[in-house]
Formats: structure tokens, sequence, C-alpha cells
């Protein structure tokens, strides 16, 4: 496959099949998907991206396969990135999403694909993030990326969505062990999902306790930038359609002497009958609102390329590493150290030194 068959015009236009191609490009880093990803540069910026994570098997993808439906039943432009971290073993999966998603890849306001690559650490997050400004600029109006793992994900889903939806279930204890060492920060909404199963209030209790705790000690967690974003603007309008504030409000908020202090949404679904999903859909799209009325969507945009451009610059620095006379280059100077003629930290500035004059 070469690029001729893809272009920028082409990929605005919405044609499906030029943007497969370019995300294909992406997946293999072909250099001359630059061109066309800088000629897109200008068009981006209007997508809702959403991040649906949670453990392998949660139902993130009957999920997502029901979000979609009801996204577009609202007329919207939708696609979907299904995410795949560990290519050798996760055939099955995505074999799975893809039927999951089936009833959807004839609908021509959709778009489904699943992505992976076999290169090199952070090669698959920065495809998801091209893969994201690609469906952007295509004029997608909300871009789902579905990403399996909680903690140890290989896709830092948090640098690359907007809102991300935490997925639980009942009956996986150590699910919750994981939320609490330091995932659940990243949620803006927490999903009980197989809420017909045995547990679920439970794990919904245990989530709300948690986060209260979380809020009384002050954590930053991404929604208590969103929440200090809103009661800077002197803002009440809720996060979410009123009837459901009582879901979530904080209710220790007199305890800790913040009234309104308020905690994410945390929501029940049972995602093969869809029950719940509405519900969800309004606190996605609330979320999106609350994001946009703060101006804080465009603080978290930042931040995020803050952290891409430096990862980046980062990837640069060490492929120019690799190169053949920067190899040499290296090792002369660890034989110095080895040696004892210089000290490492000379070295260092040294190596410095030399990348510095490169550019
Ligand atoms: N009982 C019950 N089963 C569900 C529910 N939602 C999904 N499932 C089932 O759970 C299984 C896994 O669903 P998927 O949607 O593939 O889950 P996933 O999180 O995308 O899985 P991976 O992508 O493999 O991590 C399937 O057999 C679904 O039919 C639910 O609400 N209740
Ligand atoms: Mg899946």
């Amino acid at each position: 496959m070469d690029g001729s068959a893809t272009s920028p015009e082409l990929v605005r236009s919405g044609d499906q099949l030029a943007i497969a191609r370019l995300i294909s490009m992406v997946e293999r880093e072909d250099p001359s998907r630059l061109a066309i990803l800088k000629a897109l540069h200008a068009f981006g910026g209007r997508a809702h991206v959403v991040g649906i994570t949670g453990p392998p098997g949660s139902g993130k993808s009957t999920l997502t396969d029901k979000i979609v439906g009801a996204l577009r039943a609202q007329g919207r432009l939708v696609a979907v990135l299904a995410v795949d971290p560990s290519s050798p073993f996760t055939g099955g999966a995505i074999l799975g999403d893809r039927i999951r998603m089936q009833r959807h890849a004839t609908d021509p306001g959709v778009f489904i694909r699943s992505l992976a690559t076999r290169g090199h650490l952070g090669g698959l997050s920065r495809a998801v993030s091209e893969a994201t400004r690609v469906l952007d600029a295509a004029g997608y109006d909300d871009i789902i990326i579905e990403t399996v793992g909680v903690g140890q994900s290989e896709v830092d889903i948090v640098r690359i969505a907007d809102t991300v939806v935490l997925v639980s279930v009942p009956g996986l204890g150590d699910d919750i062990q994981a939320i609490k060492a330091g995932v659940m920060e990243i949620g803006d909404i927490f999903c009980v999902n197989k809420a017909d199963k045995d547990g679920a209030e439970r794990v919904v209790r245990e989530i709300r306790a948690m986060l209260e705790t979380a809020v009384l000690n002050g954590a930053a967690t991404r929604f208590s930038g969103l929440y200090v974003a809103r009661a800077t603007l002197g803002a009440h309008a809720p996060i979410s359609p009123a009837a459901d504030q009582g879901a979530f409000h904080h209710i220790a908020a007199q305890v800790s002497g913040h009234p309104n202090l308020e905690i994410p949404p945390v929501l029940t679904t049972v995602a093969e009958t869809g029950q719940g999903i509405d519900d969800l859909v309004k606190h996605i799209k609330a979320h999106e609102t609350a994001l946009t009325a703060t101006g804080y969507l465009r603080m978290r945009r930042e931040s995020n390329l803050a952290w891409e451009l430096g990862h980046a610059a980062a990837e640069r620095v060490l492929s120019a590493l690799e190169r053949d006379e920067r190899k040499e280059t290296v090792g002369e100077l660890s034989r110095a150290v080895l040696d004892k003629k210089i000290d490492f930290y000379d070295a260092l500035d040294a190596l410095e030194d030399a990348l510095t004059r490169s550019h």
C-alpha cells in the first residue's frame, strides 16, 4: 500500500478508505505520513475525544458499541479506535471488538478501526495520538478510544482524551485494588458495568468512598481540576443533568467545610442490554460542556501537548544516539568514564554538546 491513495483533501472529505490508509501509515511509522499530518494540522481541534478504559473483558467494546448507537441517534459522526497493546496475543480480543461493533460497520457515519504497532516503547501511544488527529481533521464529532488495562497500560489515555470513562465490574477483587493504586485520579466518569451481576452496588459504594476520601484529602485529580475551574468562575452549573446530581454530590461537604464539593459521577450500566447507556452518554456530553464552558479543555489540551512534545523530543534524542557516529561518541565517553579519565557528569555534558552541535 502506498501513500498515493490518501491525501489531506481525501481525508478531510471523510473518505474512509483514505483515512484508513493514512492510519496504516501512522501504524508503520511511514515517514511520508508527516507531510499529510502537517497539511491536516489546521483542521483539527473540534472533536470530543473520549477514552474508555478498564480491565480486560469489562465490557468496554460492548459499551462503546452502545455509546456509538446513542451518539449516532443524535446525528453525530463517530470514530472508534480500539487500541491493542499486546499485538501478538490479542487477535481474539480485536476480533471480539469487531464483532461487537459489527452493526455499525455499514453506517457511513461511523468509522471503526483497531490500532496496533509492533514498534518500540511509546510507539503505540504516538500512533494513537496521530490517528486521533487524523480522525479529528476528517470531521468526526466524537472519537472514542478503547484501551485495555488499568494502571500498567502502555497507552496513557489521560494524555490523549478530553474525557476518560473508567470502567469497572463486580467480581474482580483486584480491580478495586488497581483503582486504589492510583488510577482513580484519571477518571472523569466512573462506570460500573455488568450491573446485572451481584456486587455492583458494593463496587459503586467502594469507588465513591475512595473518591470522597481523595477529595477530603485534597488529592489532585483530573476532576478536581475541573471542579476548581468551575468554582473560579463562580459557576454552579451542574456537570450533569440536574436529575442526576444527587447521585454523586459529595455528601461529606458539611464535614469538610466545602459546600458543593463534588466527586465525579459513578454510574452503573448493563452494556449488553443498553441499561444506563443514555445516562452515561449524558454525563459524557455534560463533561464536554463543562470543560468547554470553564476553559479547562484548553488547559488540559495544552498540558497534554507539552507532555507529548517532551516525549517526542526525548525519542528524537534517543534515536539520534543510535546513529553510528553517535554510538562511537557514546562508546568513547563510556570508556573514558570507566577508565576514570573523566567523570560521569563531564561525559554527560560532552554528549549533550555533541548532540546540540548536530542540529
Ligand atoms: N453480564 C454482562 N455481560 C456483559 C456486559 N457487558 C458486556 N458483557 C460481556 O462481557 C464480555 C466482554 O465484553 P467486551 O465488550 O468484549 O469487553 P472488553 O472490555 O471490550 O474486552 P477486551 O477488549 O478484551 O478487554 C462479552 O462476553 C460481553 O457480552 C454486561 O453489562 N453484563
Ligand atoms: Mg474490547
